[in-house]
């Protein structure tokens, strides 16, 4: 059996990103949450209420990355492609080394996977951005270079969450993916 989930926002990010954590916090999901890798194999979706009237799904997909090369997984046949933009939302933790380089290698192995992907509108959450004083992040801000926006996040503060809605709400109804 073939498996179709529709989603309008779905996450990318290697295990341990905050993938599950963010739908937690956005949407009245409980996925297993953990501090170690393949914690779940099966997407977990989740309904994102927007202002007043508004929803989006969003997804959590495990498994994307780490199965990518095996064609293992449920790979990124989930995302709805009509009515909306279906957007993929990037995610690296602020703790990273080089979050442009991640992001570039995440973008890479989506590209490897299924190039047509790399057509959808994304942008880049940096999460568990709560771990850090809020000036460091004015410090780090000018030295990311992606190519696509970016925010900072934290689901457990809820720092730079409504900013983040309002983004993925922006680029999935705007006429220019
Ligand atoms: N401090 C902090 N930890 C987080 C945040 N989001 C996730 N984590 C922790 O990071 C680990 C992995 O989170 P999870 O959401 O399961 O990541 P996933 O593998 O991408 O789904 C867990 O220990 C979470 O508690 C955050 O915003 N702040
Ligand atoms: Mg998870």
């Amino acid at each position: 059996m073939e498996l179709k989930v529709l989603a309008d926002v779905g996450l990318v990010g290697y295990p341990n990103a905050g993938k599950s954590s963010l739908l937690a916090a956005l949407t009245a999901a409980k996925p297993e949450i953990a501090n170690y890798p393949f914690t779940t194999l099966v997407p977990n979706l989740g309904i994102v209420k927007y202002r007043h009237h508004a929803s989006f799904v969003m997804a959590d997909i495990p498994g994307i990355i780490e199965n990518a090369h095996e064609g293992k997984g449920l790979g990124l046949r989930f995302l709805r492609h009509i009515e909306r933009n279906s957007v993929l939302l990037f995610m690296v933790p602020i703790e990273s080394n080089d979050i442009s380089k991640d992001y570039g290698i995440l973008l890479n192995e989506l590209k490897m996977y299924n190039p047509d992907l790399v057509d959808k509108p994304r942008l880049l959450a940096i999460t568990k951005c709560d771990l850090v004083e809020k000036e460091w992040i004015d410090i780090i801000r000018p030295e990311i270079k992606v190519d696509v926006p970016f925010c900072f996040i934290s689901s457990i503060s809820g720092l730079g969450l409504v900013e983040l809605k309002d983004l993925l709400w922006g680029m999935m109804n705007s006429d220019q993916p």
